[in-house]
C-alpha cells in the first residue's frame, strides 16, 4: 500500500469510527465531546492533515480536497443530530419541569392583632377623627408626675406601696397614664387635645377581673371656655363611635381628687339596648370610664392659668372595655398568648 492509499485508508477507518460514535452520542454534551475528539486543535482529523507532510507534493492537494470534504460532513452530521438531541433534551426538561398552574395555591395564614390592641386603635382613631393627638411617656415615672402634681398628696392610700409598685424612694411604674398628661400641660401652651394610651401596674392581685399589668387610655382637653357640656358631648361621640351609632350614656357623680366634679360615665347595654341582658347583668348600662373637669389646682401646678383656661380628662380602661366588647369573661384569656383563644379575634 502506497502513502496515499495508506492515508485514504486512515481517513475512511476515521470516518467509521465517526459514525459509530455519532449514533452512540445520547447528548448534546457528549456530541460536543465528540467534535473535540474529532475536529478540534488536537482531534483525530487534524492528526491526519499533520501527517500529510509524509506525502509526495503533488498528492498533498487531492488529500487535502479529501480530509476538508471529509471535515464539511462531520460539521454537517453533528449539526443535524445536535439538533434532534437539543430538541429532545427541551422536550424533557419541558415534561420535567411541568407545573400545573390550576392547582390551589398554599395559603399564608394571617395573623391579627391582639384584642386589646384592636380596642386601643379602634379608640386611638374615634379620638384621632375628632381632633386629638397622640400622646405617650415613660411607664418608670417620679411619684410627682404620677401623684403630687395630680392633686394625690402624700399619704393617699393609692400611693401605699400595698396598691403601688416602688422602683425607689421617688420612682415607681405609673399607676395611670395621666403622668403623660402631665407632662405635655407643663411643655405646651394650650389648646391641648391628647389621648394617651399605655400599660400601667398597679399592686392588684390577680383574679379574673384584677391585672397587675394593664392598659388604659386616657384623654385631655385644655383650652378658653371649656365645659361639662363638652365633656359629655365629647364622650357620647366617641361612645356612638365604638359601641354603635343607637348608644347613649349616662353621667354619675363621683369623686377623683384631680378632676372636680368628677364622674363616672356608663353606655346603653349594645346587646340588648337598656332593657336588660348578660352582656350588663341585668342592668341595662355598662360602666366604662371615668371623668371630669381637671381641677384647677392641677392646671396650675402645670403652670397653666386656671383663671383663662379649664379643661376636662377623662379615663378608659382596656380590658374592661375589650372583655365587655367581645363577651371575654377573664381577664387572664388576654395574656395567656393560647391561640384557640387569640384566634377568635380575626
Ligand atoms: C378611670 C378614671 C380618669 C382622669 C382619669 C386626668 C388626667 C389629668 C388631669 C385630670 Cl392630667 N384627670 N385623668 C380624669 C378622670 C378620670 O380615669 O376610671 N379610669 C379607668
Amino acid at each position: 500500500m502506497d502513502a496515499m492509499e495508506q492515508a485514504l485508508d486512515q481517513l475512511a477507518r476515521m470516518w467509521a469510527e465517526f459514525g459509530e460514535a455519532l449514533g452512540e452520542a445520547a447528548s448534546t454534551q457528549q456530541l460536543e465531546a465528540l467534535r473535540v475528539r474529532f475536529l478540534g486543535k488536537k482531534g483525530e482529523l487534524t492528526g491526519i492533515l499533520r501527517g500529510m507532510g509524509a506525502l509526495p507534493a503533488d498528492l498533498r492537494p487531492l488529500m487535502g480536497a479529501r480530509a476538508n470534504e471529509v471535515r464539511t460532513d462531520m460539521e454537517s452530521a453533528l449539526e443535524s443530530r445536535r439538533l434532534d438531541l437539543a430538541d429532545q433534551e427541551t422536550r424533557l426538561r419541558m415534561m420535567q419541569e411541568r407545573l400545573d398552574v390550576t392547582l390551589p395555591g398554599c395559603p399564608t395564614p394571617m395573623g391579627c392583632r391582639h384584642p386589646l390592641t384592636q380596642v386601643i386603635d379602634e379608640i386611638c382613631g374615634i379620638f384621632m377623627g375628632m381632633g386629638y393627638a397622640i400622646a405617650e411617656g415613660p411607664e418608670v415615672e417620679y411619684d410627682r408626675y404620677n401623684f403630687e402634681m395630680l392633686n394625690i398628696p402624700a399619704g393617699h392610700p393609692s400611693r401605699d406601696t400595698q396598691d403601688t409598685f416602688y422602683i425607689g424612694e421617688t420612682v415607681l411604674l405609673r399607676t395611670q397614664t395621666s403622668p403623660v398628661q402631665v407632662r405635655v400641660m407643663e411643655t405646651t401652651p394650650p389648646p391641648i387635645r391628647i389621648v394617651c394610651p399605655g400599660r400601667v401596674y398597679r399592686s392588684d392581685a390577680i383574679d379574673a377581673t384584677h391585672s397587675a399589668i394593664f392598659h388604659q387610655i386616657e384623654g385631655l382637653v385644655v383650652d378658653e371656655g371649656v365645659t361639662m357640656g363638652d365633656l359629655i358631648g365629647s364622650l357620647r361621640l366617641f361612645a356612638k363611635g365604638l359601641f354603635g351609632a343607637g348608644t347613649e350614656i349616662r353621667v354619675r357623680p363621683h369623686h377623683f381628687p384631680f378632676t372636680e366634679p368628677s364622674a363616672e360615665v356608663d353606655v346603653s347595654c349594645w346587646t340588648c339596648g337598656g332593657s336588660g341582658c348578660r352582656t350588663c347583668k341585668g342592668e341595662g348600662w355598662i360602666e366604662v370610664l371615668g371623668a371630669g373637669m381637671v381641677h384647677p389646682k392641677v392646671l396650675a401646678g402645670c403652670g397653666i392659668d386656671s383663671e383663662r383656661y379649664s379643661g376636662f380628662a377623662f379615663g378608659i380602661g382596656i380590658e374592661r372595655t375589650a372583655m365587655a366588647r367581645f363577651g371575654i369573661d377573664d381577664m387572664r384569656h388576654l395574656y395567656d398568648n393560647d391561640m384557640r383563644f387569640l384566634a377568635q379575634f380575626r
